[in-house]
């Protein structure tokens, strides 16, 4: 087989880009190692920039997003028992965020990928690149126990944290920079009304804890749990025990509990990997960097790599120029670098550490009472928040 773009990985990250580059007449192929239904069953990340929907827009797949997705203008903040609403429509100059689900974004672009006709080769085994250093690459794996060879322009390496894409390049090139947190969120799903109609994230003598939604009937609630924790060791009821004692008191009245649809921990980690692209593979996504999920940055920084990514590929096959894709690495860890600084401080001013000790934990007050009192700094939280400009798409904007 042969294709421009091969693409591994049907995650948020390819999927986009895969239909980005169909719209330019880019041709690609997906290479996913696993079933379509189990990449759909992954109940992950909840709220979109206006970057990532923009994206969605000129990947023609943002209509149900528009529709269904709810714009929230502003998040609440709880500490020493009391809630603090941060305005983030009005301190960001007229910006909001949508909550809409990472599983229906999948899940739209799987449908305008099928509905395209486009190629997608779920359960992809052993998937290999080679010649990334070379002008032409191929993709190595194997199908229904096939051993197959892609042969293409150009790889996108949109295969997560775990992915293959990232150890392929030397680690004499590769530079990582990590810093893994001694906590995890334990994360449920359930067809509840949500208990506050914007997002409440709560620092508490118990451990943070953030109450989010997927619609007006679905529910999102996470509590921090230490490292070890283990999921069979959380029965609903316990986890709703928690969380009421983490809320304030007319949140924990108001909280409507039932049984779980989704139960999982994840662990929070910052992970930087440099330079994002090496020949002709490029890194984009969780496949390059991990943030802690508290800003809400991952599935925002997979679709702005692609972003960049897209208008570099349309720069080379339209105009035979390769700016773009040289400065691919850079234009990308600029913004990814401000989003890990955000996430990082985020993480750190709501978590309870083990290692905090009394100052630790009077300065993050004094930093929470600041927060919601002084306009600098909440202005500060909404820009970052809702997400930092991306610099402009010259050649993808005028696709859309
Ligand atoms: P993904 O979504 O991990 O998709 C990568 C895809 O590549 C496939 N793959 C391979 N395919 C072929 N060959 C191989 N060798 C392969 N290895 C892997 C995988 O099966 C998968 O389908 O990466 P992508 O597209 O970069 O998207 C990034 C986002 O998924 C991610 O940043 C966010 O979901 C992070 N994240 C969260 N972000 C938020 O903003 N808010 C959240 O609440 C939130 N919760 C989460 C999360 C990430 C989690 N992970 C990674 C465990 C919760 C969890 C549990
Ligand atoms: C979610 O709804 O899953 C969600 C929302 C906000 C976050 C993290 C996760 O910061």
């Amino acid at each position: 087989m042969k294709t421009q773009v091969a693409i591994i990985g049907a995650g948020p990250a390819g999927l986009l880009l895969g239909q980005l580059l169909h719209t330019a007449g880019i041709d690609n192929i997906i290479l996913e190692h696993r079933s379509a239904e189990h990449v759909l069953s992954r109940i992950r990340a909840g709220v979109l920039e206006q970057v990532a929907l923009d994206l969605l827009d000129i990947a023609g797949v943002g209509q149900r997003a528009h529709a269904e997705g709810l714009p929230h203008d502003g998040i609440e903040l709880l500490f020493q028992g009391q809630r603090h609403r941060i305005d983030l429509h009005q301190l960001s100059g007229g910006q909001r965020v949508t909550v809409y689900g990472q599983t229906e974004v999948t899940h739209d672009l799987m449908q305008a990928r099928a509905g395209a006709g486009l190629t997608t080769v779920y359960d992809a085994k052993d998937v290999q690149l080679q010649g990334i250093e070379s002008p032409s690459p191929t993709v190595h794996y194997v199908k229904d126990g096939q051993a197959q060879t892609l042969q293409c322009d150009f790889i996108a390496g949109c295969d997560g944290y775990h992915g293959v894409s990232r150890r392929t390049i030397p680690p004499s090139v590769l530079r990582r920079y990590e810093r893994v947190y001694p906590f995890g969120w334990l994360g449920v799903l359930a067809d509840v009304p949500p208990v506050s109609h914007e997002l409440i994230y709560a620092n508490t003598p118990r451990g943070f804890a953030l109450c989010s939604m997927r619609s007006k009937t679905r529910s999102r609630y996470y509590l921090q749990v230490p490292d070890g924790t283990r999921v069979e060791d959380w029965s609903d009821q316990h986890f709703w025990d928690e969380l009421r004692l983490r809320l304030d008191a007319e949140a924990a009245q108001r909280l409507v509990t039932g049984p779980s649809i989704e139960k999982s921990i994840a662990p929070l980690r910052s992970f930087v990997a440099e330079p994002m692209r090496h020949g002709r593979l490029f890194l984009a996504g969780d496949a390059a960097h991990i943030v802690p999920p508290t800003g809400a940055k991952g599935l925002n920084l997979a679709a702005s790599d692609v972003g960049f990514l897209f208008d570099a590929l349309i720069e080379h096959y339209r105009e035979g120029s390769s700016l773009g894709i040289d400065h691919y690495s850079e234009r990308c860890l600029r913004r990814v670098w401000r989003a890990e600084r955000f996430s990082w401080w985020f993480t750190s001013l709501m978590h309870r550490f083990p290692e905090t000790g009394e100052f630790g934990q009077k300065i993050q007050e004094a930093e929470l009472g600041y927060l919601v009192e002084s306009h600098a700094a909440s202005t500060a939280l909404a820009e970052n928040y809702v997400g930092l400009p991306m610099e402009l798409l010259a050649h993808a904007r005028q696709v859309g």
